[in-house]
């Protein structure tokens, strides 16, 4: 039986609902650029279907307004963005979703390596992992993969290759979480089974491919609700759920 030998997450919508901080940060960056930009929740959602900050500043641009993404320094307001978000992250008042920080203890309990694949910037992920853990990134996450890392973001499978690359691992002994289809064709792209918690911008998206589809990672007093894939025998995501996902989605 292939045993599960790595967990590998996604960071924005699936360790913690950030993309709301996300949105404020750009808002914020544009406004202090001096431009008339707001990016409203509706709009934002669309947006999110670009991965990449400055891939998305350069797509609302060029199919947005209608202009040119080379009139601007995106990097530069790109930066500023993530400074942002960065510092609003440092407060440390947005929680990890329900489930994450137990799952991560019961897979560290039971020697499953945890990492990350992202399409974030990294210093957004070490701020996350800051404000919302107490352990050193390097104790929880031995390896991350994220942003300009690769040269192809979601829905490319860049980010999941090199992640298990990083781990040395073949697909068939890890399992992906996600928060979107973006995500999940990435997974799928690098041959990983993959396990969905949908949010608020995510929920309406199609997850046909993925092993389970999960309101949440779910807790003891807050039962997850399963839209599809195995039920969850305790109501809530463990190592023994992940391990029969995974040599279900092998079958
Ligand atoms: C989500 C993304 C990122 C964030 C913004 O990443 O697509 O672009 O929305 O972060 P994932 P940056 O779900 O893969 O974690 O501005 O740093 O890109
Ligand atoms: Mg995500």
């Amino acid at each position: 039986m292939a045993a599960l030998r790595a967990i590998i997450f996604d960071v924005d919508g699936t360790l913690a609902d950030t993309e709301e901080l996300h949105r404020w940060a750009f808002n914020k960056a544009f406004a202090e650029a001096g431009l008339d930009w707001h990016w409203s929740k509706a709009l934002y959602g669309v947006l999110l279907g670009v991965t990449g900050g400055k891939e998305r500043i350069a797509h609302f641009m060029r199919d947005h307004l209608h202009e040119d993404p080379g009139g601007l320094d995106i990097p530069a307001l790109h930066k500023n963005k993530t400074a942002h978000y960065k510092r609003a992250m440092g407060r440390g008042d947005l929680p990890l979703r329900p489930g994450i920080e137990r799952l991560i203890g019961e897979a560290r309990d039971h020697n499953i390596l945890c990492t990350i694949a992202t399409t974030t910037s990294p210093a957004n992920v070490i701020a996350l992992v800051e404000a919302c853990f107490e352990d050193r990134i390097e104790d929880i996450f031995p390896v991350i993969a994220a942003g300009d890392m690769v040269d192809h973001k979601k829905p490319a499978a860049d980010v999941y290759q090199l992640a298990l690359e990083q781990l040395n691992l073949p697909p068939a002994q890890c399992i992906a979480l996600e928060d979107s289809r973006n995500g999940l064709l990435s997974a799928k792209g690098a041959g990983l089974s993959c396990l969905i918690t949908k949010n608020e911008y995510t929920k309406g998206q199609d997850f046909s491919e993925a092993a389970a589809v999960l309101s949440d990672l779910g807790s003891l007093d807050a039962p997850a609700r399963c839209y599809r894939g195995p039920l969850l025998p305790e109501g809530h995501v463990n190592i023994a759920y992940l391990q029969n996902l995974l040599v279900a989605s092998l079958k």
